[in-house]
């Protein structure tokens, strides 16, 4: 079926933090790429995105930070806005779920099917935190998946296994809020009857084998799996978000998941007030959303049956979800500044934008999770962007130069050889499409890359810096040659490197290009002057790549100090208790108490003190963490508990020979565990 216009959307990201790595990787890049790229085709196509400024994450954000829920959204909209700008995403629209129309447009929606009887209205048990006062919906409550023992699991949904939730089916749930054990009691919503609905899903879901394995597989899997599909709540007992525009719900709000992606249709409002009917309800209007894995179950299910039971609007056509993008070898994790942000990789790599694109294409996790590691960064860099791309076109822009005095020379026989990489250029932009059709990014910028590479083997096959001397006229075809494909690469380049591309075509002196005239081998005009010649990338060293590892594990190691939870929101919520071990699993740690003979800070590492102990049984040396806690002064002479039998291991340099223990409060910050009783002697045991 071919299609009149295309409205793509990227998820709308909660506008609780800023936007790193694992965010444009997900989701914003390809997006991004796919946009451009059909624009630079001719196609009518409009992007959408926006803050997603309601639900838990964000008054849980508003908590931690002690300012309102408004005062949050205000400054994180802001925030990862620019940062999409910076890095060209090329929304047409950055919206947000807080406006006046998508409130409206919400409440509208939701009216309707009520209005159609859609909604089943049911009285059920809902956790509440007596503590709190309050109801604890979606994250607000997190305890084991049923499904797969994560234990991290929220209300809503396991991010791990990615199966939505409801909070009374969690295993040992707690509050996020006092971290107690919540009680049951009773309140009404407004749910959607998925059961009921499910053969309409399915029969949807089944027109769409297309969809990318991942995709199709986990909605077939919820589809097919022991109960099916479950009524879910559309409103909630919380007092942020859009108020529930019907009698008897006074103090409810709209179940963020009901109201987030009705924000794709604000947001077209907004950006075209007297068009955007077009985009959502004509037959051929193709509608594309792009998000992460754990955003699957609501795009593919919950907002189709929502759209379905309105009645009015076109379905998502495809839903290329990608999965997660892991940082140096570990899941990316906000609270443990396991991240790459975006506005700090700017403050290091100054208009490099196009570096991290690339490095984030070429390592999409399109079908599998997959590893960022700062080496394979400056690897991409160094041995593709630079040597690679980079190379062909400097050496193409220089020779020009040397010997036309930059202008384009005519092509004046082509050789054999010559009509063989006019066809491979010719062929390359249908390549490139066909990639990028099937949501294959990374299969796309192969192709590119591809394309620079003949132009490097053209180059290094024939010489022209030897064949000068000899033979001038086929030196002038074989330089306007390699100016043609300079010129393709920028036209075809752009949607995965926009800041090059431009880049380019201002140091060649022409107007952009459309996608197909790429096909041409004759963009570049003999006679036409180009500009001076400027690198378009350049080395990262060592020691830049050392200094972002450095940095990744030193803030891990400060947050660990800081921050109260395992993972997740920081409310000061206990970390779970551990899996049972046996008496003799804890007989086999030898935990003596000692006395600080001598303790120093060790050089370059402000957490760090060097101990030296005697334990009753010997005077050994141990590092311990606990410098922002305690002076190398007031640790002098103290008794501490100490754990004998670890395996000696280096920190800085310096053999640590057991470990301190520790105990940690809500707030991150430690205290030593010493004896209460006055004569405990060096080298008695705890047990
Ligand atoms: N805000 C979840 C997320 O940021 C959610 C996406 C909404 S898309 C309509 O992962
Ligand atoms: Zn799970």
């Amino acid at each position: 079926m071919s299609f009149k216009r295309t409205l793509v959307t990227a998820a709308l990201p909660y506008a609780n933090g800023p936007v790193h790595i694992g965010h444009l990787a997900g989701c914003y890049l390809p997006a991004d790429i796919y946009v451009r790229y059909l624009r630079s085709a001719g196609k009518d196509v409009k992007f959408i995105c926006g803050s997603d400024e309601h639900g838990v994450p964000i008054t849980i954000k508003a908590k931690n930070e002690g300012i309102s829920p408004q005062q949050v959204v205000d400054k994180y909209h802001k925030i990862m806005g620019d940062a999409f700008k910076e890095f060209g995403i090329s929304f047409d629209i950055y919206s947000r779920t807080s406006s006046k129309t998508h409130h409206q447009t919400a409440s509208d929606i939701f009216k309707k099917l009520y209005d159609k009887g859609v909604f089943t209205e049911q009285v059920t048990d809902q956790y509440y935190d007596e503590e709190a006062k309050q109801f604890l919906a979606d994250r607000y409550i997190v305890g084991t998946c049923p499904k797969c023992g994560n234990e991290n699991a929220y209300g809503d949904q396991c991010e791990k296994c990615g199966t939505s939730l409801s909070p009374t089916e969690l295993i040992n749930p707690h509050s996020m809020l006092s971290g107690s054990k919540p009680v049951l009691k009773q309140t009404k919503n407004w749910f959607l009857p998925l059961d009921k609905l499910s053969p309409k899903i399915k029969a949807y879901i089944e027109q769409h084998k297309d969809w990318k394995p991942n995709v199709y597989g986990q909605c077939k899997s919820w589809l097919d799996s022991g109960d099916g599909l479950q009524p879910r709540a559309m409103t909630r007992d919380l007092d942020w978000g859009v108020p529930v525009p019907i009698k008897g719900a006074e103090g409810k709000v709209l179940y963020v998941w009901f109201d987030a992606p009705i924000g794709y249709i604000s947001a077209t409002k907004d950006l075209i007030p007297n068009e955007w009917e077009k985009y959502w309800k004509d037959k051929e209007s193709r509608l594309i959303h792009f998000i992460g894995k754990d955003n699957i179950v609501f795009h593919c299910i919950i907002f189709p049956a929502v759209l379905m039971e309105h009645g009015e609007f076109i379905l998502p056509d495809n839903v290329p979800a990608n999965e997660f993008l892991n940082l140096e070898g570990d899941k990316i994790s906000t609270s443990r500044n396991w991240a790459v942000w975006l506005h700090e990789y700017l403050l290091e790599f100054k208009d490099k934008q196009d570096v991290l694109r690339y490095t984030l294409c070429a390592n999409a996790p399109e079908t599998k999770d997959n590893d960022f590691t700062w080496k394979d960064f400056q690897a991409k860099n160094n041995n593709e962007l630079v040597a690679i791309l980079g190379n062909f076109v400097n050496r193409t822009l220089v020779l020009t130069h040397k010997y036309y005095e930059g202008h384009v020379p005519d092509a004046l026989e082509y050789s054999k050889e010559d009509l063989l990489i006019l066809e491979e250029i010719t062929k390359a932009p249908d390549k490139i499409a066909a990639s990028l059709e099937q949501f294959r990014f990374r299969e796309a910028l192969g192709e590119l890359m591809n394309l620079a590479r003949i132009g490097n083997k053209y180059l290094a096959d024939t010489e022209p810096w030897k064949l000068i001397k000899t033979d001038e006229k086929r030196v002038k075809t074989i330089m306007n040659i390699s100016l043609q494909i300079t010129c393709n690469l920028a036209i075809l380049c752009e949607p995965f490197l926009p800041f090059t591309s431009n880049k380019l075509l201002a140091i060649l002196n022409i107007n952009p290009i459309k996608w197909n005239g790429a096909k041409q081998t004759t963009n570049m005009h003999p006679g036409h002057k180009i500009n001076k010649e400027e690198l378009l990338f350049s080395k990262v060293e060592d020691a830049e790549i050392e200094a972002q590892v450095k940095k990744l594990h030193d803030s891990k190691e400060a947050n660990k100090a800081k921050l109260p939870s395992p993972e997740g929101e920081g409310l000061g919520v206990r970390s779970p208790q551990k899996p049972e071990i046996t008496f003799d699993d804890f007989g086999k740690m030898d935990i003596r108490i000692g006395t600080v003979l001598e303790a120093e800070k060790v050089k370059g590492a402000d957490k760090l003190l060097k101990l030296k102990i005697d334990t009753g049984i010997d005077v050994r040396i141990v590092v311990s963490g606990i410098a922002l806690y305690y002076t190398p002064e007031e640790m002098l002479n103290k008794q501490v508990s100490i754990l004998v039998n670890l395996a000696p291991r280096k920190i800085k340099g310096i053999e640590s020979q057991g470990m301190i223990l520790m105990a940690e409060n809500n707030k991150g910050e430690l205290s030593l565990v010493s004896p209460v009783k006055p004569d405990v002697n060096n080298g008695s045991v705890v047990k």
